[in-house]
């Protein structure tokens, strides 16, 4: 234990100190450098989308089960770590041999400098940050190890030296944590104060603000009385923008000015089409109610949301461009390069599949890809919902190959039957009696047509449906359950509209969705 605490306080230990104070100043002169140039390409930002992009679905599934819509906060947590205990190692290594601990830094510095100038959208300029952040590093490491070496072990000073030397182990060690907590602090500002100014400079969110949207020529139909279940803690019927699920590899968000936003729609099609925000904005746009989902929602999850969105039908633009003989997909690509393959036929069947610009009556929030996404009903999102879309190529399934498909992933990816308890929790308590059950029910573009409850080992019973708006969003139900004292369990299936019973077949997300009942443990008192 002394031995530990003597060690800790040693050059070793402090030398350590010192990898992790020069990586923080690696990141906060890069950060701070950066708010003048791409705010994506930050080094943090850069580093954690590579970090994505290289993620086997197997462990983004287990970050979205274990972590939900938290999963991005947990990557940063996990790079965070990583980064220190590196630093830790190029510190020591410094210490010891300088040469080498330069070539450390360097290295990282390139794999940085990588990171940043191979993202999407990101031009070699956007390297300049990170060069500046990894010298600042390494200045801090030289200056900060090089007083270390004169050091002794704690807690003599060698005994020839005087108590005002600076070669004194408790004078230098006390310099060194002023030097270091000093440094550290400025770091800490430089990066809030490159966070602030990149905001400052940042016209997009005001620009939102200001946008009206135009009326629709097709207003979305009515909502008849009565879609939401009458069961109090049920999620709304329709999600409020702010409670809406949000899923993308997009570490910080992408930010288009709409007045420089084009659509190209190329390959293989007769004509090449471009469409500005203005065109869309002056084109006949449709609105309508679309429930998204996430494929990797989970049996029981709520990676899914109800919204109306306006925009334009995508069948129109193909109309324009006229595929050739041949096509079987469209390839849409967002500005920072994810990409679905969507079915060709699917954007032609008539379906509201559109360019969404509105999101129940606002325009799209910058998150829900601002200034304009895909929404198309009855496909997953991970194969349709591309948010910030630049590009529609028309082109084969055999010959193109989509983001999460190059991953492992479905190429097709069309929803599931899915029937959820939302009241009452699992492992809830409740009071024996009647005990009011609610949830929710989806099977975009086929529609809900019954849902049945099974407790414990009793006969299905059919519960009660709210008013269905239209095939392609969700459907809530309700029913009042005679509660008996005791453990029960309370499973879950829907039918839908072409008479199919949800599957009882456990499926994991990947690679094309969850199934399965879902069964609720209940206590009753
Ligand atoms: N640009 C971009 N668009 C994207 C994604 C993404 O990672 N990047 N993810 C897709 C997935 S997997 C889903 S489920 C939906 C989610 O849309 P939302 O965040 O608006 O709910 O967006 C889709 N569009
Ligand atoms: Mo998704």
């Amino acid at each position: 234990m002394k031995k530990l605490l003597n060690w800790l306080k040693g050059p070793t230990a402090l030398a350590a100190l010192a990898g992790v104070v020069a990586a923080a100043v690696v990141l906060a002169v890069a950060e701070l450098a950066g708010a003048f140039f791409t705010a994506r390409a930050t080094p943090v930002f850069a580093l954690g989308s590579t970090f994505i992009d290289f993620t086997p679905s197997w462990m983004k599934d287990f970050a979205i089960a274990t972590f939900g819509t938290n999963d991005k906060a947990a990557l940063f947590v996990g790079m965070g770590l990583t980064i220190a205990v590196l630093a830790c190692v190029l510190g020591v290594v410094a210490y010891r041999r300088w040469a080498l601990g330069v070539l450390g830094v360097l290295f990282m510095g390139a794999v940085i400098v990588t990171s940043v100038v191979t993202r999407a959208g990101v031009g070699l300029a956007d390297a300049i940050p990170s060069v500046l952040g990894t010298l600042a590093g390494l200045l801090v490491l030289r200056a900060l190890i090089a007083p270390l070496r004169g050091l002794k072990a704690w807690p003599e000073a060698p005994a020839n030296v005087a108590d005002g030397d600076p070669r004194h182990s408790g004078a230098s060690r006390r310099r060194f944590f002023a030097a270091a907590g000093i440094t550290a602090a400025a770091a800490g500002i430089a990066a809030t104060g490159g966070r602030l100014v990149g905001a400052a400079r940042s016209n997009i969110a005001k620009a939102r603000e200001a946008l009206q949207l135009p009326a629709a020529v097709q207003a979305a139909a009515t909502v008849p009385a009565g879609v939401q279940s009458p069961v109090a803690g049920v999620p709304p019927w329709l999600t409020p923008n702010g409670e809406f699920y949000r899923i993308d590899t997009a570490l910080s968000v992408p930010e288009i000015n709409a007045d420089d936003w084009e659509l190209r729609v190329h390959g293989l099609v007769e004509e090449e089409v471009r469409l500005t925000f203005q065109d869309l904005l002056d084109a006949d746009l449709i609105e309508s109610h679309v429930t998204l989902t996430c494929v990797s929602n989970p049996v029981g999850g709520n990676l899914a949301g109800n919204a109306k969105w306006l925009g334009l039908p995508i069948r129109d633009v193909l109309k324009r461009a006229r595929p050739k003989d041949g096509a079987d997909m469209v390839l849409s690509t967002s500005i920072d390069g994810f990409s679905a393959s969507t079915p060709l036929e699917v954007l032609q069947d008539g379906r509201d599949a559109i360019l969404a610009i509105g999101m129940n009556g606002e325009p799209l929030p910058l998150e829900h890809g601002y200034p304009v996404r895909m929404v198309v009903p009855g496909l997953y999102g991970f194969v349709s919902a591309t948010k910030w879309v630049v590009d529609l190529e028309v082109t084969r399934f055999a010959d193109s190959k989509a983001y999460w498909t190059e991953r492992g992933w479905s190429e097709r990816g069309p929803i599931k039957t899915m029937a959820r308890v939302d009241v009452p929790k699992s492992f809830a308590k409740v009071r024996a009696g009647k005990v009011a059950v609610g949830g929710t029910a989806w099977a975009q573009t086929r529609g809900i047509t019954k849902v049945e409850l099974k407790i414990d080992n009793e006969d299905w019973v059919e519960v009660d449906l709210s008013a269905e708006a239209s095939l392609a969003t969700w459907r809530q139900w309700s029913y009042e359950w005679d509660a008996t004292p005791g453990p029960h369990y309370l499973k879950v299936r829907a039918t839908d509209g072409t008479g199919e019973v949800q599957t009882e077949q456990r499926a994991d997300p990947v690679p094309d969705g969850a199934s399965g009942w879902q069964s609720v443990m209940v206590t009753v008192e």
